[in-house]
């Protein structure tokens, strides 16, 4: 630390020293005429000048989960965010994984949040007209649909574009263009085709999918990305474009670095992996590397105290190279620092596995957040292993906004994620997810200007309605 600080000190020093070169005034600039230039900075409080996404209304066609996390983003920023659902069955998710009776399910609720929802049969004549009349009234179509299904309800890109020549029309399909872009995908088969699945798990086991939601929420992710982009560059052009993330890409560019991995592999072995010090030859493609870490930086899980009965008893270390000597004191082998087999990071390699025993033998002594407490003090990066319980319990992301507790009509109190993205000027207020149809009055009528008697007759037409259900035959 000291030695940081006089750095510090000295760099300052030095451009003290330099000559004060005296900028001139600038001419003072043009008076801006109104709508010409940018707004003059807001001089209200931060946080008071609205929120990022304010005016911008997103068309939400979405279900499931990869679309449904990109807009639930976009209403976090303070989109207008208009859910269509099918009337009487809604987004499938409203009943799958249920944990309270009758009462939508967490997957729907952690994922539909500052939304509205309408209920629109797409397929019924009203209910095409009204979903025009939202299309002139948004400025995104968010959706992800098998392929062809919008084409299907006669939405095609053509008749978007006509309809309203400057909406966004966003759609995560599994594949982009080529053999596969018919295929219907979830979450784990996107893994599995954008590379993550082959190069995760051990070496002597099979391909292994990860818990983080890399295919379907990731690819939501890169969508909002897209969509802010297209938004900026309608600025310009005042047209809107197609934005398509197809999963298998986001996975791969979230495994971009075993894409990298599999081009070095052509010039000799992975020397990080530590089949590598193992001695184990690698094969042609990249190996699954286990808890190895990917960035050249020895890393591995190690047992802590407890770990025979709490199955997340574990941290994560990396010996990075700088406190490599700190490392040794710490667990208590300062012979290592100078010990030419162990001293330089090229020496270690071959003896990453003995190493990792050694001061798995230290960690094993200490509970991970003591381990955590002794190596943050020297810089050590080690991270402890958290379980979902205590994440959830952990008073700091509650703080922060980022575990939020809501409350719902139905199923009472619920946890979900708020906002992972923290702006200083765009603070997000998270509310519920909306019951199915919630909003469709408020919607047709404040939104879409349907009269109360257009909207008494759209009641009737069937295009917010559930079909009903055939009366069950008399018993004979
Ligand atoms: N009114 C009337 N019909 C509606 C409707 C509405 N409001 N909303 C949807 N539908 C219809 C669609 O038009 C479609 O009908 P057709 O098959 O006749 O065209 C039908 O409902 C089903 O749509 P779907 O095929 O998208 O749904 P699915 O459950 O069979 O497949 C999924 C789900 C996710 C595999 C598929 O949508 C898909 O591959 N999407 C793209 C990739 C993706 O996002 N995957 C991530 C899913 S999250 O894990």
């Amino acid at each position: 630390m000291a030695v940081r600080n006089k750095m510090k000190a000295k760099s300052k020093s030095k451009v003290a020293a330099k000559k004060v070169v005296k900028l001139k005034p600038k001419k003072p600039a043009a008076k801006a005429k109104p709508g010409n230039g940018p707004p003059r900075p807001s001089a209200k409080p931060w946080g008071q000048a609205g929120k990022a996404l304010d005016g911008v209304r997103i068309l939400d066609f979405t279900h499931v989960q990869a679309g449904p996390t990109c807009t639930q983003l976009l209403a976090y920023m303070g989109a207008d965010c208009i859910k269509i659902e099918r009337p009487g069955a809604g987004d499938i998710t409203r009943g799958q994984l249920r944990d309270v009776k009758g009462a939508d399910s967490l997957y729907f609720t952690m994922l539909n949040g500052n939304k509205r929802s309408i209920t629109i049969d797409s397929k019924n004549p009203k209910g095409k007209e009204i979903i025009d009349r939202l299309i002139k009234h948004c400025d995104v179509l968010v959706e992800n649909f098998a392929p062809g299904a919008l084409d299907r309800m006669g939405f095609t890109w053509e008749y978007i574009h006509k309809t309203n020549p400057r909406m966004i029309v966003a759609s995560v399909k599994g594949f982009g263009p080529g053999p596969y872009e018919d295929c219907k995908v979830y979450e784990n088969v996107a893994q599995c085709a954008g590379g993550a699945a082959s190069t995760t798990g051990f070496r002597d086991g099979p391909p292994l999918v990860t818990g983080a939601q890399i295919g379907d929420s990731g690819t939501g992710l890169h969508l909002a990305f897209g969509i802010m982009c297209a938004l900026y560059q309608r600025i310009r052009t005042g047209r809107g474009q197609k934005v398509l993330c197809a999963m298998q890409d986001g996975v791969l560019n979230l495994a971009r670095v075993k894409l990298r991995d599999q081009q070095r592999l052509a010039h000799g072995p992975l020397i990080e992996y530590s089949q590598y010090g193992e001695g184990i030859p690698f094969g042609k493609a990249v190996p699954r590397a286990g808890n190895d870490s990917g960035g050249g930086q020895p890393g591995w899980i190690l047992k802590c105290k407890g770990w025979e009965s709490d199955p997340d008893s574990y941290v994560y270390f990396i010996t990075q190279a700088p406190v490599w000597a700190d490392i040794c004191d710490v667990i208590g082998k300062r012979e290592w620092k100078t010990d030419p087999d162990y001293a330089t990071p090229a020496a270690r390699l071959p003896r990453l596995k003995e190493i990792f025993n050694t001061i798995e033998q230290w960690t094993m002594t200490k509970d991970k957040f003591e381990v955590m407490e002794i190596c943050n003090k020297v810089d050590i990066p080690v991270g402890p292993i958290l379980s979902m319980k205590e994440i959830a319990e952990e008073q700091s992301l509650r703080d922060t906004g980022t575990v939020v507790e809501v409350d719902h009509p139905t199923r009472g109190k619920y946890l979900t994620v708020g906002n992972p993205v923290k702006m200083s000027d765009s603070i997000t207020a998270v509310k519920r997810s909306p019951l199915l149809g919630e909003h469709t009055e408020e919607i047709l009528t404040k939104v879409l200007g349907y009269s109360k008697k257009e909207y008494e007759e759209i009641k009737v037409s069937g295009a917010i309605t559930a079909p009903e259900k055939p009366a069950k035959a008399e018993a004979a």
